[in-house]
């Protein structure tokens, strides 16, 4: 078994962090450096797997539900629209390999031309 990585540890509550949203097999925290005015981080309980492509491979129906949990933050913290980033590898920027989704909103529009 792989040591916990920090969202596992999160979720086990080692290390302080508001999980503002949960479902069976996903929660959501706020990103600790946030890129955008709503940064939240849409994270599967289990930290099999490392990055978005095992997870669409390995659980599709849990890819579903991330997406799913995003759109429910969103729409919760923001007006709704939203990016969903997924970093990966380390050349992309991929700092935690425990897949997570990255749902940047609000304002983006007013910050940025992307
Ligand atoms: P990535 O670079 O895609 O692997 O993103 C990892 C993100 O995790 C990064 O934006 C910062 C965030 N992060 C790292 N450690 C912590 C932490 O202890 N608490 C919270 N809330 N976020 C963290």
């Amino acid at each position: 078994m792989s040591e916990p990585t920090i969202f596992t540890r999160i979720l086990q509550g080692e290390i302080p962090a508001e999980i503002v949203a949960e479902t069976e097999n996903a929660f959501a925290i706020r990103d600790i450096a946030p890129q955008a005015p709503v940064h939240l981080l849409v994270i599967p309980k289990t930290q099999e797997y490392r990055n978005v492509v095992e997870l669409a491979a390995g659980d599709p129906a849990l890819l579903t539900e991330i997406v799913g949990l995003a759109n429910s933050v969103a729409t919760e913290h923001a007006d709704g629209d939203f990016r969903l980033v997924f970093n990966t590898g380390a050349g992309a920027g991929q700092t935690v390999f425990h897949v997570h989704a990255h749902v940047l909103a609000g304002g983006l529009n007013e910050k940025s031309t992307g």
